[in-house]
């Protein structure tokens, strides 16, 4: 039951039209349709939230308002902060980030018999794989391909993903799942062992594999346990601050900030990894986020400093089903995985108002038009929102399907006396994922030598919109193939013998030049609101 009485009042006209909306089938959209509905309803369309950049690298492209403060940021450092010439850690591969993406590529470059080391600002796995629902994508069954999987997705991101980095994910993508079964990974599965499958938005087959609705979390168990196992140091509450570069430009380590102390380090490496994840919790245009504590950007911010571009840094994605009731869980993620199991998405009125798979960009401009142009929304403390109409999961596939498919959900929703079996929940889109990011090649190289990326930092593998799934698969297998690369990588080159960061004060010629006077210091590796240390 909703404590708000109203609410209850109003879940009722959802019920009463349940069976008419679960026999219905929405049309699909018309390309035109949706890209007219984009223009006028999409946050990424909206062009005074945004800043065209005037230093570094991407000059004269535009970004978030929030990412260009940091990019032209200036270091939290000086070069005098440091000795560079007596390292604190040395390692071949040096991994930035505790995620899916880090942990994949330090196996990796673990299993190639480099050192490895991974550093991380919180602990290892509390990242934005963590929070990952429901499921990873992968062309596995007889009636798919990897083809397909490009096709679908390459049209879901507008035909801007770079095509050999869509091509290495999807055809990657059955062996991610097979290392992850074979690590552990306790996916979902029929009696005879066979994978169970759904679709997700904008697939034309069945081919997101889960572990119920916590699938991030239980990938991210196996690979902390694999990371762990093997005995790759982590070294946790410990941010990189800057990228260290040697004399010829090439990356060769990082300067790291003990979270707590803010004592200096220097880890020095023959090749860097940047796998920071994405920026949520920037909170662009006052969104509230699915996103970990942590995720803000970070990388970006160290890979631009040294001169690695960005590709496609104005293109967000904001999850259409964030939780905006009640407030204690605003903005968490509903899993698209309801939808796929049925549920859809319905207005004040009753009405299922538009197919609830299409992609995620055009279903949240269609939640959002629902709620402002059309006011058929919902009123929450928190704003409109839409109806989810979660029983019809089981009014469709009968008892105990919510339970056994979706428990987290129900346990979420539980917690505050809303039983999603028997009444619909209220959402509305939430700042889920960065579409952008660090340009990187198919071996995963930055525009920097020997510094690499993986995971949501990069940007061009999904173009400019993701589909469900594809983040998951795209950690895993861009993870692995950054530890891959960066460890050959390393095994040719010497341990770098100058060290420097005379890009910090080259760059912050570039803010003068540019007539940037700011006191922001970057990258800002903890929310805006978190509690300052005494
Ligand atoms: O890929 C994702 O973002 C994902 C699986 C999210 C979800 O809805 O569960």
């Amino acid at each position: 039951m909703y404590k708000n009485e109203k609410l209850n009042e109003l879940a009722k006209a959802v019920a009463a039209k349940r069976a008419e909306n679960a026999s219905l089938e929405p049309r699909r959209m018309t390309a035109e349709e949706k890209e007219n509905l984009l223009a006028t309803f999409h946050p990424d369309y909206k062009q005074d939230e945004f800043t065209v950049l005037t230093a570094g690298v991407n000059k004269g492209e535009k970004v978030p308002t929030q990412l260009a403060e940091l990019l032209q940021g200036h270091s939290r450092i000086t070069a005098d902060d440091v000795d560079l010439s007596h390292p604190d850690y040395d390692t071949d591969v040096l991994v930035i980030g505790g995620g899916g993406a880090g942990a994949s590529a330090a196996i990796e470059a673990d299993e190639a018999g480099v050192k490895a080391m991974i550093v991380t600002k919180l602990r290892i796995g509390d990242a934005n794989t963590m929070m990952a629902e429901g499921g990873i994508q992968a062309a596995d069954k007889p009636n798919d391909s990897p083809a397909i999987h490009y096709i679908d997705a390459f049209g879901g991101g507008h035909f801007a993903a770079k095509p050999a980095l869509l091509e290495k994910l999807v055809t990657k993508a059955p062996e991610a799942i097979l290392w992850l079964n074979k690590l552990g990974v306790e996916f979902d599965k029929e009696a005879d062992g066979t994978m169970v499958t759904t679709h997700g938005g904008g697939t034309s087959r069945k081919r997101m594999h889960a572990a119920k609705d916590y699938s991030g979390a239980e990938i991210m168990r196996t690979l902390r346990d694999e990371v762990l196992n093997r005995g790759i140091p982590v070294i946790d509450f410990t941010a990189a601050v800057e990228i260290i570069l040697d004399e010829n430009g090439k990356a060769a380590g990082a300067v790291l900030m003990n979270m707590e102390t803010k004592e200096l380090l220097v880890a020095r490496a023959k090749t860097v990894v940047i796998a920071t994840g994405g920026a949520g919790r920037l909170h662009y245009q006052g969104f509230p986020t699915s996103n970990h504590y942590g995720a803000t950007a970070d990388g970006l911010v160290l890979g631009y400093r040294v001169g690695a571009k960005l590709l496609y840094a104005d293109t967000l994605q904001y999850h259409p089903t964030g939780a905006a009731y009640p407030e204690q869980i605003f903005g968490a993620l509903v899993t698209e995985k309801v939808r796929s199991l049925g549920a859809k998405l319905i207005n004040i009125d009753g009405d299922a108002f538009m197919h609830p798979l299409e992609t995620r960009d055009v279903t949240a401009a269609s939640i959002i038009r629902e709620c402002s142009e059309r006011g058929k929304g919902i009123e929450t403390e928190q704003g409109a929102a839409v109806w989810l109409d979660t029983p019809m999961i089981e009014y469709k596939n009968g008892e105990g399907t919510i339970e056994k498919r979706i428990p987290a959900m129900m346990r979420m929703f539980g917690k505050y006396g809303i039983d999603i079996r028997k009444e619909p929940i209220l959402v509305y889109p939430t700042l889920h994922y960065q579409n952008g990011g660090l340009d990187i090649t198919p071996d995963g190289m930055t525009d920097v030598e020997n510094l690499y990326a993986a995971g949501e930092v990069v940007g061009g593998i999904h173009g400019r919109n993701r589909l469900m799934g594809n983040s998951l698969l795209d950690v895993i297998v861009f993870g692995r193939n950054a530890g891959i690369h960066a460890a050959a990588k390393a095994k040719e080159c010497d341990v770098p013998q100058k060290l420097t960061l005379d890009h910090i004060s080259k760059f912050d010629s570039q803010l003068s030049e540019a007539g940037i006077e700011t006191e922001t210091a970057s990258p800002m590796l903890l929310p805006k609101y978190a509690r300052k240390s005494k």
